[in-house]
């Protein structure tokens, strides 16, 4: 391993061994914070082992623990069920490994925690939605309990129907598997349905907007429903600017940069300096009318046309390349 010039150590000498413990990695989000932990590591000359999840609790258990056998300096949790992971968690940290959680509520305060900032993102979304649609209208809203940045976004969403009376939920529908968007909309068509006056939707995770989409195409009532979303990909970009698509705004940071970012606060960690508790990426507001305007086609344009969505200085330091 060659090490980082002026790097504290270990990273002077190079081959920290870093896991990533993760439980969904199906789907255009977790693949790019993926891609990005690993630009990350590469450029700490980190040794990053993936665990794939499966969205199964005790297999990421398992691997936690197979990553503490491993003598990995570091693990970084991205997404899971707190209650099967807090006693694992706390045993990496009393085998002295440093431990850093993406979007799973971990509640040690020995952990850091990486949001991108859910409550802002719900915010921008959802604001964008009373614009277009005005404070009065029937909506539906996808969303499945006990994900931590879900249960975030749900709360801007119960804030926006009580602050906004006239907005009345007539349905609400949401699957986590291998297959969201496909799960998705089969349960989308089962509920415009049964209440076709449904003129927007909430899906505050892309793979639900992806869904809905899919099945209001199907339906033939694109013209008639409007969606809301987080998150963004290439292929995101290409279904909310397709002629005809009722995907008109989503609320997003660039995956690649949360995933660089969780890298560089379990670095931070391990050489012994603080990236401090609460790590925020914070969202950017993307419309389909700004979209297409920008002539934007790709995750790559938005980085070169968005500082603020292609860079962060969260968990920054001198001595961390971030190219
Ligand atoms: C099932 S949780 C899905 C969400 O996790 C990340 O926070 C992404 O933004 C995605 O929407």
């Amino acid at each position: 391993a060659a090490g980082v010039a002026g790097a504290p150590a270990p990273f002077d000498k190079g081959g920290v061994k870093v896991a990533l413990v993760t439980f969904i990695s199906a789907g255009d989000f977790f693949q790019a914070y993926q891609a990005g932990a690993t630009k990350q590591a590469k450029a700490l000359d980190i040794d990053l082992q993936i665990f794939s999840g499966r969205q199964d609790a005790a297999a990421q258990r398992d691997q936690i623990e197979q990553a503490i056998n491993l003598g990995v300096q570091a693990i970084i949790i991205d997404h899971g069920q707190p209650e099967a992971l807090k006693d694992v968690a706390q045993k990496a940290l009393d085998a002295g490994i440093k431990v850093v959680a993406f979007d799973v509520n971990l509640d040690n305060p020995k952990i850091p925690q990486v949001e991108q900032s859910d409550h802002g993102l719900a915010k921008a979304a959802l604001g964008q939605a009373l614009k277009d649609n005005g404070t009065s209208f029937q909506a539906g809203y996808v969303y499945v309990a006990g994900f931590a940045p879900l249960d975030r976004r749900n709360e801007i969403w119960d804030e926006t129907k009580k602050a906004n009376p006239g907005i009345v939920e007539k349905a609400r529908w949401g699957t986590v598997n291998d297959t969201t968007a496909v799960s998705t909309a089969d349960q989308t068509k089962a509920a415009f349905q049964a209440n076709p006056d449904i003129s927007v939707v909430f899906a505050p995770y892309d793979e639900f907007a992806r869904g809905v989409k899919l099945a209001t195409d199907e339906l033939g009532i694109s013209g008639k429903v409007k969606i809301y979303s987080a998150d963004v990909s290439t292929a995101d970009i290409t279904e909310i600017t397709a002629e005809g698509s009722p995907w008109v705004a989503t609320a997003a940071t660039n995956p690649a940069v949360v995933g660089a970012v969780s890298v560089r606060a379990a670095a931070k960690l391990v050489a012994g300096e603080d990236p401090g508790h609460s790590i925020v990426v914070k969202p950017v507001l993307l419309t389909q009318e700004e979209l297409r305007k920008n002539g934007i086609k790709t995750v790559e344009d938005l980085d070169a046309k968005l500082p603020a969505f292609g860079q962060s200085d969260a968990a920054a330091a001198s001595w961390i390349p971030t190219n």
